[in-house]
């Protein structure tokens, strides 16, 4: 967005003064910027050179060359862990599982001095230049890789691409389903240019439409489908970066880290088991969670939120659970309440929950500057807060003012937050929504987030681990391997001040609070925030499980939360748009994901409300949000026949509870998203972008478009139901189906048990 929309903006939801503010918290945010600037030295950019040693390992190999060193290591035989050095190791925030069982790997050398690992479900040749191709079993190459190459602590790596190769993944955008177009109908990028999608967690400040990127969840993987094959890539590297895919290559650029990564082949669904056997799977939610949400930022009082949900009941809707936006807090210091507005929270609580309405409160990370509010004061006197270089607590503006951030890298900080929640929940509150921890700042211009030279501490006491870096490879049998070089054969390894690799060796080792800066802890702020609630409410609240909403994450949170698609647009365009992000989120390991119905601002037409609505029916979040100062959107405000049609959907949802709840027990045990696109389950049929499958026996079509009378359905392979009057349809067609406004096509596939009464 340009500097002066975004002013607009501002100004809109705001208001002038609150944005003169914000003019000058960007001031200090660009005095920060200068004053701690630090001057980055010349550097030649660098490849790994030429192949001068290779080892074996237990898990793999180990091939110096003379600029770097690769590290070729099997979990098992279908995931491997490329490592190159130089460059700082990541801390394992994303991975959940370090124990692995053992694996046979044989290794070969090539006629072209390189070598061959094989594992039996992957096979890589290391090629003598640093390139690495990689098979199923002894298939075809999937994947030719070409060598990193340096520049200071940046580094870059390409692969080729074929013209056919579909991409699909990196968490939240607003793209199409095959990240390589330009559009949901286009086609490839035109000639010589590539797609570019950065990796920087970012508000995209109250709006935003297909095309703009990136948004508040990024994660550094794709899935690549090709004609030979598919396989999932995943670097594990939280540095700010960006992907990029052309005519022929991909390309990753990260600001810094080593290049480690990790690499699966197969099916679309086991690429996406095995890369969540490595991040964790999401665990059971509270079965409420499934249910219909209420939402609105302006729910203002105790007593708003009592006529909201007399509606509901005046107008015989069910209801699961009630979100209590920012609207509830003392002048927005997270975890207060407002004691004028909602006198009495935990009888609030109390009265909903005997309807069976759970109570959800926002919280947002950024802790007031106030000498008289408690957490304030406790963070600052135990540092727990980001600081700049100096070691002061960093401030930026957000919606309580100035503010300070929780340095959620500081696993004290995390224990400290996570009890934070005991008093919300002692008031009867069940579920927590975390907002704006991309994180977000209020900004005039520039990146609206904190300055780039906020410190961390970087620390991962709890995970820090021997099975992450070499230093695991005790038993190594070094120079088991016939060798390549005159310095190998004399049996040792190339002198170290000759080729530098010596020194970046150090980096190896894992330093424990290492520190780092906002480059490379901005997309980890979500996960490590949602990592400190989910954590703190695992203690306060056995046996209840724990459920959480966040915006922001990386890598691996599904293990702590469910994610929404933030501040969508509300037009027909963007509905489209939001079922396609969704897949992708859902394939790039994060189960559970829904969207604003009808669009978070504007004033959607009730027919595109209405359209929404009965898609997001079908979504694993299910929530009705609107922005302060819109028309009210609560579900009877349309009026007949759209509060009808609505009523039925909601109670279609509530019949479904049983099928949704076999699917998050699917999610718990394999990482597979509830919502799917068609290919998960027929990757033999051409893509199809407008349509979904929920779990393996729903087929689902909303309608997406304004004033639709019919819609064309592709059905996949085999018989179907018409979820309405079960007629049945044979698959391998595309059939024509009536959509009045008070339907939406929906399919059974036959022979499925749906264990729901239709
Ligand atoms: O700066 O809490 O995406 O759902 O209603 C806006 C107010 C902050 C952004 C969230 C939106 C929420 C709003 N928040």
């Amino acid at each position: 967005m340009n500097p002066i929309t975004q002013l607009l903006l501002s100004i809109q939801f705001i208001g002038l003064p609150a944005t003169l503010r914000i003019i000058s918290a960007t001031l200090l945010r660009d005095w920060y910027e200068h004053r701690f600037r630090a001057p980055s030295p010349a550097t030649a950019p660098q490849s790994p050179g030429d192949l001068l040693n290779a080892e074996t390992t237990p898990r793999g190999g180990r091939f110096t060359f003379a600029n770097a060193e690769l590290e070729i290591h099997f979990l098992t035989p279908h995931l491997v862990r490329i490592s190159w050095s130089p460059g700082q190791p990541p801390l394992p925030y994303a991975i959940a599982k370090t124990e692995w069982p053992a694996v046979n790997i044989s290794v070969h050398e090539t006629g072209a001095g390189g070598y061959t690992l094989a594992s039996g479900g992957l096979t890589l040749t290391v090629l003598a230049d640093g390139g690495i191709v990689y098979r199923a079993g002894e298939g075809d190459p999937l994947r030719a890789e070409h060598p990193p190459r340096w520049e200071g602590a940046a580094w870059t790596q390409g692969a080729r691409l074929d013209t056919g190769e579909r991409i699909h993944g990196l968490g939240e955008r607003a793209a199409p389903l095959n990240l390589r177009e330009t559009s949901p109908h286009g086609n490839t990028a035109p000639q010589g240019e590539s797609i570019t999608y950065q990796m920087r967690n970012t508000d995209p400040g109250g709006h935003y439409v297909p095309g703009d990127d990136p948004l508040y969840l990024n994660i550094p993987l794709y899935i690549s489908r090709t004609g030979r094959g598919s396989y999932l890539i995943f670097y594990e590297n939280t540095h700010q970066g960006e992907f990029s895919f052309g005519e022929e290559a991909s390309t990753v650029a990260f600001k810094g880290g080593m290049p480690r990564y990790y690499f699966t082949s197969g099916t679309v669904a086991e690429v996406v088991e095995r890369y969540t056997e490595l991040t964790g799977r999401a665990p059971l939610p509270p079965r409420w969670a499934l249910g219909y949400h209420q939402c609105r930022w302006g729910y203002k009082s105790a007593q708003d939120v009592r006529e909201v949900v007399a509606g509901f009941r005046e107008h015989n809707l069910p209801l699961d659970a009630i979100h209590l936006d920012i609207d509830y807090m003392d002048g927005y210091r997270v975890f207060t309440v407002d004691e004028e507005r909602f006198p009495d929270l935990a009888a609030l609580t109390a009265e909903l929950k005997e309807d069976g309405i759970h109570t959800v409160t926002i919280l947002d990370p950024g802790v007031k500057v106030d000498p008289n509010y408690d957490l304030y004061r406790e963070g600052v006197e135990r540092g727990l807060f980001c600081t700049t270089p100096n070691g002061k607590p960093i401030k930026a503006q957000v919606w309580p003012g100035m503010c300070h951030f929780p340095d959620f890298t500081n696993p004290e900080t995390r224990e400290w937050w996570g009890e934070q929640y005991a008093e919300l929940l002692a008031m009867g509150v069940d579920g927590f929504w975390h907002d704006m921890n991309e994180p977000a700042a209020f900004v005039g211009w520039g990146n609206p987030s904190l300055p780039s030279i906020t410190r961390y501490s970087m620390e991962n006491r709890l995970t820090l681990s021997k099975s992450i870096c070499h230093c695991e490879e005790r038993s190594v049998r070094r120079g088991s391997l016939p060798v390549n070089n005159r310095a190998a054969k004399s049996g040792r390894l190339p002198h170290p001040q000759k080729t530098g690799v010596r020194n970046d060796m150090r980096l190896m080792n894992h330093t424990e609070n290492q520190g780092g800066n906002h480059t490379e802890a901005n997309n980890i702020y979500g996960l490590m925030m949602n990592q400190a609630g989910y954590e703190g409410l695992r203690k306060l609240t056995p046996p209840h499980r724990p459920w959480i909403l966040s915006r922001a994450g990386w890598a691996g949170m599904q293990r702590y939360a469910w994610n929404w698609t933030g501040d969508v647009g509300g037009s027909w365009d963007t509905l489209r748009q939001t079922l396609i992000t969704m897949l992708n989120i859902g394939l790039s390991g994060i189960p559970y994901t829904g969207s604003d119905i009808g669009g978070f601002g504007g004033h959607p037409s009730a027919e595109l409300f209405t359209r929404w609505f009965q898609m997001a029916a079908f979504t694993p979040f299910f929530r009705g949000h609107s922005a302060t100062g819109t028309p009210r959107r609560e579900p009877w405000v349309y009026g007949e026949p759209y509060t009808s049609i609505i009523r039925d959907f909601l109670n279609l949802r509530r019949r479904l509870m049983p099928y949704l709840y076999t699917l998050a027990e699917e999610a718990a045990q394999t990482g597979a998203p509830l919502m799917r696109p068609l290919f998960w389950h027929y990757p033999e049929m051409a893509d199809v972008d407008d349509q979904f499958m929920l779990g393996d026996s729903l087929l689902v079509a909303p309608v997406l478009s304004e004033g639709a009378k019919c819609r064309r359905v592709t059905l996949p392979p085999g018989v179907w139901h018409d979820w309405w009057d079960e007629s049945i349809y044979e698959g391998e067609s595309v059939v024509e189906v009536a959509v009045g406004l008070e339907r939406i096509p929906v399919f059974v596939r036959g022979g499925r048990e749906l264990g729901v009464a239709r």
